[in-house]
């Protein structure tokens, strides 16, 4: 007998590790992560951990003879300014790697006779604001505008929505009997802020680096203009998005991909809400022109109705509780 399992793959990064330890708060215990690198050591008593590469396609069939899969958590990716330095990887593991994980949660469906949900967190990167001009008037987009991501990394989040929608929907369309389809639910996540974890590789990081440089008694140089827009949600809220949606009755989704968002505010604006809590922070801004121009295509701000519509999405966190409650008591305890 195959023991059931819930699969976390890049469960090592941010948000991997804020839901291995939520999930195993709620008692849920049978948990396979998956990640190149190994798990750090406070969390590995939670789960069973295969250190592999998502695109070792071997392993994956290995692992699906030894388990059976209920749900994945498909975290692993190349985020956006890695993925400019290094498109054709970004483009092997976001969208090959993704591919694979899709194949082998379609043959789980089938083989079981019940669908794998599979849940994928996608960005704000899959939007393209055509200039300053839109991003400022068009400030609460909608799942279906400005479709056009000027990223690799947007292009394959975009990509794989679309893959995981034929894999729900249309999958093997032309065969007699019609297979049991895999579950495919996602969320376009804003820029993340952890208090326990730093992020690496993406363009939002000026916000959290910014907040965790001040916490350390660092200087900070952030590499955007102050006047940059972004929409940001704390890590639990986006931990909750994912276990909402995960949990939320199929016949109440109208849609398989949703906005989620909670505050959104200027780099400048961040700057002045981290020095409340730390006057002396050093922060200072030096737009760096790649990285502004990837920030400047990223939508100012989401319209997250049809989440809270469907599954009664609703942030836990505004700004003020964010910081209030959530960012500045755990990155102090963090840095003492
Ligand atoms: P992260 O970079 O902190 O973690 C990604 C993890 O994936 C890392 O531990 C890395 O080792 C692992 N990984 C990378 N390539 C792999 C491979 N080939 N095989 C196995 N593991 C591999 O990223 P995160 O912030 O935790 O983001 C998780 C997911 O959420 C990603 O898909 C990301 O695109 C998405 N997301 C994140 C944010 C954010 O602000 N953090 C916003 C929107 C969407
Ligand atoms: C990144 O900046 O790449 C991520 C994201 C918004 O997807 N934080």
């Amino acid at each position: 007998m195959r023991k059931k399992v819930i699969l976390i793959t890049g469960a090592v990064g941010e948000i991997g590790q804020a839901l291995l330890t939520k999930l195993s708060q709620s008692g849920i215990n049978k948990l396979l992560t998956l990640d190149l690198q190994p798990l750090p050591p406070e969390f590995v008593p939670l789960s069973i951990h295969i250190q592999g590469d998502i695109l070792d396609r071997d392993m994956l069939t290995r692992l699906i003879t030894e388990y059976e899969v209920d749900t994945v958590y498909h975290l692993a990716a190349l985020l956006s300014t890695r993925g400019e330095f290094a498109p054709e990887l970004a483009h092997r593991v976001n969208v090959d790697g993704t591919m694979g994980l899709l194949q082998l949660a379609a043959e789980q469906s089938q083989r079981r006779g019940k669908s794998v949900k599979f849940i994928f967190p996608s960005s704000i990167a899959a939007y393209g604001m055509p200039d300053l001009y839109t991003k400022d008037r068009d400030n609460a987009v909608k799942e279906w505008q400005w479709s056009e991501p000027t990223t690799m990394y947007g292009c394959n989040k975009l990509y794989c929505e679309m893959l995981g929608n034929y894999y729900s929907h249309n999958y093997q369309q032309l065969a007699d009997a019609r297979p049991i389809m895999l579950d495919f639910r996602s969320v376009r996540f804003p820029g993340l802020i952890s208090a326990f974890t730093l992020p690496s590789g993406g363009t939002t990081d000026y916000g959290p680096e910014m907040l965790h440089a001040a916490a350390k008694g660092d200087p900070y140089v952030a590499f955007v203009r102050p006047d940059s827009r972004l929409p940001f949600m704390a890590m639990p809220d986006a931990v909750d998005a994912l276990l909402g949606l995960a949990a939320a009755p199929i016949e109440k989704l109208s849609r398989r991909v949703y906005n989620v968002t909670s505050f959104s505010l200027t780099a400048g604006e961040f700057r002045d809400k981290v020095c409340e809590s730390f006057p002396n922070a050093e922060i200072h801004f030096l737009s760096d022109g790649k990285r502004q121009g990837i920030v400047d295509s990223w939508p100012s701000g989401l319209n997250d109705d049809a989440a809270r519509r469907d599954w009664d999405w609703t942030p836990l966190y505004d700004l003020d509780r964010a910081f209030d409650e959530y960012l500045i008591p755990n990155i102090v305890g963090l840095y003492k």
